[in-house]
């Protein structure tokens, strides 16, 4: 079997004026669907981050991809790892995602290629085999793989634009009660055991009373963290951990409350002085291998926030598993917007991992099935989770005429790339800027 095809689909699909420290989500997200074809007829696919610059990475691996044996993944990376090296120098600041968002870090490149091709390659070797993804690479620890209420404070507006703007679902959450009333409208239609809150927007005290208010409505059985995306400093990190204590404690944990690794971890000393073991976590300070040893030495993060769509794939994602383990460090899975296809891989990814034992985040519930790409319509959660079942491959194939719809959108807007902070100056205030720490 060869690959005799690459064909790369860029679409944008309607997305909620969603509020982070990051700024404010545009009307529509940008997503790129790879698809390859093979010599005997099969066809695999993924999906990653959209808009040119995930593009032209896919672009630039075109004649190395058309005429591989899609069985040959390992020499795939090896291929992308020395060209990573050559290019190194070229790039200024840091790997973390403390400025850049997942997609847009150019450092990010090579590992977010290598899944984009290596998960439509596992699809395309499990279709031809008749094989769930999950058996290619050593089968499923777990039959379902749980997701979290992810919350996000967001103005009115359901994404889209124009005569294609989406209905407000949730309408307009600046509150906690209007908190409250979203989890409670996601977790009644999804099922959902665990939420997670992304904060960073609103003043620490009211995000602090958001969270008590969700454990007032929910109680002690729902697990509850807050990711403000390194919007706090030390100090104010320090202070938000032990009014949360309790909150945060059995299965919840802090994220990324302020930014880089020493501040975490000097978060994380004070707050054990206090006698406060609520668990840092991360998807900003360690996005990648080369960061678990100083995030274990340091003891700045204990969960690590992992993701197929830019760790590599499913394979590293299985690699960082055996490491967190060895290492006694928790995982668990971060996301950003996404369709079908990235809901399937990111489930088969969580059911080969043995140390993922936290819900993993999905943006899901904020996409509508007018955007969704494959067959049949959006996937169905049972009781939060994601169900891994026998059909081959990832278990979706594209709708071509959805495809083409998204792409139709992408072609009409004016921007290629993630930027919420122009976002905020043209819909919310024309002098934010990103400010770190903010408080
Ligand atoms: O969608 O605004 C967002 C999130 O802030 C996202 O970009 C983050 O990457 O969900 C992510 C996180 O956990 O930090
Ligand atoms: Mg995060």
């Amino acid at each position: 079997m060869r690959i005799s095809e690459l064909k790369l689909h860029p679409i944008a699909v309607a997305d909620g004026p969603l509020r982070s420290s990051y700024g404010l989500h545009a009307p529509y997200a940008l997503r790129t669907i790879v698809e390859i074809k093979t010599t005997d007829g099969i066809t695999g696919i993924s999906e990653t981050y959209g808009g040119d610059g995930p593009l032209a990475a896919l672009e630039a691996v075109r004649s190395r991809v058309v005429g591989m044996d899609p069985f040959q993944l390992a020499s795939f990376w090896q291929y992308l790892a020395a060209e990573s090296e050559k290019e190194k120098a070229d790039t200024a600041g840091g790997r973390s995602q403390t400025w850049l968002v997942p997609g847009e870090n150019p450092l990010d490149k090579h590992t977010r290629t290598n899944a984009a091709i290596e998960v439509a390659c596992l699809d395309a070797i499990g279709k031809a085999l008749g094989r769930p993804v999950c058996d290619l690479v050593g089968g499923k620890v777990r039959d379902r793989v749980p997701f979290s209420a992810y919350l996000f404070y967001k103005h009115a507006g359901g994404g889209g634009m124009g005569a294609d703007a989406r209905d407000d679902e949730y309408g307009e959450i600046l509150t906690p009660e209007a908190v409250v009333r979203s989890c409670r409208q996601m977790i009644n239609q999804y099922g959902f055991k665990e939420i997670k809150l992304k904060g960073g927007v609103l003043p620490p005290d009211d995000e602090i009373a958001a969270i008590k208010a969700l454990r007032a409505e929910f109680g002690p059985t729902f697990p509850l963290r807050i990711d403000p995306n390194c919007a706090w400093s030390v100090d104010t990190s320090v202070r938000v951990g032990r009014e949360l204590k309790s909150e945060l404690a059995d299965g919840g944990y802090l994220e990324d409350p302020c930014a880089g690794m020493d501040g975490m971890a000097e978060v994380r000393r004070r707050l054990l002085a206090e006698g406060n073991k609520t668990p840092l976590a991360s998807n900003v300070a360690t996005t990648c291998f080369a960061h678990v040893p100083e995030a274990k030495r340091t003891d700045g993060v204990q969960i690590i926030l992992s993701d197929p769509h830019y760790w590599g794939g499913i394979r590293s994602q299985q690699k960082l598993s055996d490491l967190c383990e060895v290492l006694g460090l928790g995982m668990s899975m971060h996301s950003n917007n996404h369709l079908g296809v990235s809901l399937m891989t990111m489930a088969h990814a969580a059911a080969v991992c043995p140390s993922l034992t936290y819900a993993c985040d999905t943006h899901y519930p904020w996409q509508t099935e007018m955007d969704e790409v494959v067959v049949g319509g959006r996937i169905k959660f049972e009781n939060g989770s994601v169900v891994i079942s026998d059909k081959p491959g990832l278990g979706v194939t594209l709708d071509y005429d959805q495809v083409a719809r998204g792409t139709e959108r992408y072609n009409k807007l004016p921007y290629r790339k993630r930027d919420d902070e122009a976002e905020m100056q043209q819909h919310i205030d024309p002098t934010w800027k990103r400010v770190l720490p903010r408080w």
